[in-house]
């Protein structure tokens, strides 16, 4: 209950900020992209992981007003990089409690108050965002589309969508979930497994993103499969806003 009063005072209170863990093309070692992170920093209880409280947010109805915030927020930062002359795409999570059929019209606002630009926003959701509601989904992810934004799928291969709906629903981008790339390339299973998901994105024409490269050898693998972009601790963990712009301006 603690933890619940200090939530719902964070956003008045400006405790929250977004860290920022940059994105790269595994073959060249360029920049391909970035994703937006949620921090809070509570006056009460010090810092608390977003695994400790975005659930609670999610039960609480609060992770409505704070995902507006985080969208608003990242869009503001795309758009001051972007009048730095860095075009940064930058992906925010948004959870299932978010994905209704306001989150198009919200996102089209927070475009429009910040100035930035549509073909870099990326939207990430989960499986079970998308399994919610299935005709609601298409109708959405089509919405999402018109507006010109990506829309990447989270955690790839933890959740528990057919296949099939991977064909029917307008994705642009699978980020492949990390539990599959800490064994490589070591790990029969995880390598076959990597091997399928590889070659199912290829020929449905869905970009990828490995997570949680820790090692050359798990890039240098994943390259050689023809992954095309991949973040982890190798190449960064979330970086604060000034961090990662001093990132972007040395590699500009
Ligand atoms: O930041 P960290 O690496 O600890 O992330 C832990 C989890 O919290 C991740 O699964 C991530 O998707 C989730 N998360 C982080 N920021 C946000 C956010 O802004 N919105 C939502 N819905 N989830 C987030
Ligand atoms: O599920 P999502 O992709 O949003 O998760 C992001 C989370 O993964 C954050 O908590 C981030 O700190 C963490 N993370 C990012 N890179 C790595 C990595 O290389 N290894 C591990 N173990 N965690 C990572
Ligand atoms: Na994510």
């Amino acid at each position: 209950l603690q933890l619940e009063n200090a939530l719902r005072q964070a956003l008045v209170r400006n405790e929250f900020r977004l860290v920022y863990q940059p994105q790269y093309y595994l073959e060249r070692g360029l920049l391909s992209g970035s994703e937006a992170l949620l921090r809070w920093h509570s006056a009460l209880l010090g810092p608390v992981g977003p695994a400790d409280f975005i659930p609670l947010a999610e039960e609480t109805g609060l992770m409505g007003p704070i995902g507006d915030w985080v969208l608003q927020h990242a869009c503001e930062q795309g758009a001051q990089w972007l009048a730095q002359g860095i075009a940064m795409p930058v992906a925010v999570n948004v959870s299932a409690c978010q994905f209704l059929p306001d989150l198009p019209a919200k996102v089209a606002a927070a475009l429009n108050v910040s100035g930035f630009e549509a073909r870099l926003l990326v939207i990430e959701v989960t499986e079970s965002a998308l399994m919610q509601d299935i005709g609601r989904t298409a109708q959405l992810l089509r919405q999402l589309k018109a507006l010109g934004v990506e829309v990447a799928l989270d955690d790839f291969g933890t959740g528990h969508s057919s296949l099939a709906y991977l064909k029917r629903f307008a994705l642009d981008k699978l980020k492949i979930d990390r539990s599959f790339i800490s064994g490589l390339p070591e790990d029969a299973d995880d390598t076959a497994i990597i091997k399928a998901m590889l070659d199912m994105a290829r020929h449905l024409g869905l970009k990828v993103v490995a997570e949680g490269i820790e090692t050359v050898q798990q890039q240098d693998y994943l390259a050689s499969l023809g992954c095309e972009a991949g973040q982890g601790y190798l190449y960064a963990k979330p970086l604060a806003a000034r961090q990662m712009t001093a990132r972007l301006a040395a590699a500009a």
